[in-house]
């Protein structure tokens, strides 16, 4: 049993009563084990959190995938070394899918992902949207935040281009991130026990804001506050404490990022085209000018557009290779039709 465990501390890092749950339900631990938070990830090791210090901790078992966020039950042996033996099965997760197709866990059990993206250059509403789906995909509540508000030429007309376009049920806060105006209208998400994910490209404000929301000169002797090491590149992801209690990831900038949910689940999170969809004419409308539609014209196109694609991307993603041959095989035999038409047409 984990009777020597002390979960009063373990709450300042984020454990929550789902996670305990899954902690009592392990196999029981061998005397001496501890239970800790992965922190920070780095090249072949992991800082590991108690509640109380860290320390670096490097898996027992090389198989085992530990990403930041995690909860794991850890040893320490006779050397002062620390191993990592068990993986809580995380709450929520979320991942991307690589370019050869294996998946890649970028945060463990977070509550709120802040979408963030610049109205100035970095601007995109379709980048945005996909963000949104796949967060939503993981079970993990979406805040898009706008940064440099404060310096971006068209900021207003941009951010009210987002307002327009996502459902209502997603929160958008434009914002300079350096500002303490950024920290009070975030505050609803940072309470003691919440974890937070910074997700967006790069340059787009994830480091500035996580510096702003962990507060200044904080030092609690808990998960390091703010970051230490002042202005830097994001090179792993880490785990910082803010003032308000809740603990914040930080990522490095995504560049690509493929969703790795299926086609029903990220429809699902198109909430305003699957409402409206109920009410075409035909059950199976593809929104492509049938008669009775009642999504076309009522959806900004982009949007419609950017849905479509994701589902496309999803759909061919969750086919097997077998599957997959069959359809290309399908589409050259169709381009061969088709160049046989033009022939035809031209003799
Ligand atoms: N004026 C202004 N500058 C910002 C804002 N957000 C980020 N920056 C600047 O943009 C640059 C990139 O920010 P950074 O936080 O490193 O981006 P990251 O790659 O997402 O972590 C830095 O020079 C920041 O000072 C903002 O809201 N207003
Ligand atoms: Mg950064
Ligand atoms: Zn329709």
């Amino acid at each position: 049993m984990f009777e020597h465990i002390d979960f009063d501390t373990l709450r300042a890092i984020g454990l929550t009563q789902g996670l305990v749950n899954r902690i009592f339900q392990l196999p029981a631990p061998p005397a001496g084990a501890l239970i800790g938070r992965i922190i920070e990830t780095q090249r072949d090791a992991f800082t590991l959190h108690d509640g109380l210090r860290e320390r670096l901790a490097r898996r027992l078992h090389h198989a085992t995938q530990v990403t930041v966020g995690d909860w794991v039950v850890a040893q320490e042996d006779g050397h002062g070394d620390t191993w990592i033996a068990e993986v809580v099965e995380p709450l929520t997760q979320i991942a991307r899918r690589a370019n050869d197709g294996r998946r890649q866990p970028l945060a463990s059990n977070v509550d709120t992902a802040l979408l963030v993206m610049g109205l100035d250059a970095d601007f995109n509403p379709r980048r945005m949207e996909r963000y949104l789906a796949m967060v939503r995909a993981c079970g993990v509540v979406p805040v898009v935040v706008l940064t440099k508000a404060d310096i971006a030429s068209d900021a207003k007309e941009r951010a009210a281009e987002i307002y327009k376009r996502l459902p209502a049920t997603v929160p958008v806060i434009p914002v300079n991130a350096h500002s303490n105006e950024a920290r009070a209208a975030i505050a609803p998400w940072l309470h003691t026990g919440q974890t937070l994910v910074l997700l967006g490209s790069s340059g787009a404000g994830k480091s500035t804001l996580t510096n702003t929301l962990a507060g200044a000169g904080q030092a609690t002797g808990g998960v390091r506050a703010g970051d230490g090491r002042g202005r830097h590149t994001t090179t792993a992801r880490s785990l910082h404490l803010c003032e308000q209690g809740a603990c914040i990831i930080d990522t490095p900038g995504l560049r690509t990022w493929r969703p790795d949910a299926d086609a029903e689940s990220l429809a699902a999170t198109f909430e305003d085209v699957q409402g409206l969809a109920m009410h075409c004419q035909f059950r199976d409308c593809r929104h492509d000018g049938e008669p009775g539609c009642a999504v076309r014209g009522h959806i900004d196109a982009d949007r419609l557009g950017n849905y479509k694609k994701l589902l496309r991307d999803a759909a061919r993603a969750e086919m097997g290779p077998l599957q997959r041959q069959e359809m290309r095989r399908k589409w050259s035999a169709l381009g061969k039709a088709g160049a046989r038409r033009s022939r035809e047409k031209r003799m």
